[in-house]
């Protein structure tokens, strides 16, 4: 090793941005977007920022980005590590969530590689205006198959065609019935209950759908059914009843058309 430094004899001037470039002096960082918006509901999207690391210096690297935040934010990672290619964009994805109840206000996520830091804003929302009583409230359910998100059902997104993202399915397969519901923070009046179960173009309602399902409300520890299908085909069924103030709702599925999973791509309830 000696002897090869001293043949090559290289300034040690020369040697000084290599040493820069391990220690991350010249890793840039970046975020989008800016700022990351978040809603302190339990089911609602969480707020998404890309996080990226540009190596701007002239050999390959490996980085270490420390991800931090104040304690009303819940982070889904607090590092970001990887190899860097010279003057290539290398991205993660972070997602936040504040608790229910969180005030509006404005927040920072810190990003740091080294001596380079990033602040990044998080702006609180307050709790939007909903049609939907159900989106964003807390998805109770019997079990949720591994590949699914629990939130998936009362998430604001009933595209069947984003199922595998934004969608929910039980864990039991060929066994019924499974439920599917809101657990409600305050008793709330709801008349009218829409399934979206998975209808797209390569999985139609008629093949993979939910077929049978009673609709259910909870006022105390009381479940009524406020509305019986069966036979469905159709991705979109609507339940509607006189209003009730309920406590809880949910879905109690008993067949789909190919009698394995519970497909829901959004549950929704409307006072009337
Ligand atoms: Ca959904």
């Amino acid at each position: 090793m000696l002897r090869r430094l001293a043949l090559a004899a290289v300034p040690l001037t020369l040697l000084v941005p290599a040493v820069a470039v391990a220690t991350g002096n010249h890793v840039e960082i970046s975020a989008t977007p800016q700022p990351v918006e978040v809603v302190p509901l339990p089911c609602f999207p969480a707020g998404k920022v890309m996080l990226g690391m540009t190596n701007t210096g002239r050999k390959p690297t490996i980085a270490d980005m420390r991800v931090s935040g104040d304690s009303a934010l819940t982070l889904s990672r607090h590092q970001f590590s990887s190899y860097l290619p010279v003057d290539q964009l290398v991205k993660a994805p972070l997602e936040i969530t504040v608790p229910r109840g969180t005030a509006p206000a404005t927040h920072t996520v810190d990003l740091t590689v080294g001596k380079e830091r990033l602040e990044v804003p998080v702006v609180i929302k307050p709790v939007p205006a909903r049609d939907n009583l159900l989106l964003g409230e807390q998805a109770v359910a019997s079990s949720t198959n591994g590949n699914m998100r629990l939130c998936g059902g009362v998430d604001g997104n009933a595209d069947s065609a984003q199922w595998g993202a934004s969608g929910w399915h039980d864990n039991t397969k060929g066994v019924f019935p499974d439920t599917y519901g809101v657990d409600f923070v305050q008793t709330t009046t709801i008349g009218r209950v829409v399934l979206q179960t998975l209808d797209s173009t390569t999985y139609p309602a008629a093949v993979m759908g939910i077929r049978d399902f009673d609709a259910q409300v909870r006022t105390g520890s009381t479940w009524t059914t406020v509305g019986a299908i069966r036979g469905n085909v159709q991705g979109r069924v609507t339940v509607t009843f006189a209003p009730l103030a309920v406590d809880a709702l949910r879905l109690v599925i008993r067949d789909s058309n190919d009698h394995g999973y519970s497909r829901i791509v959004e549950l929704e309830g409307y006072s009337s």
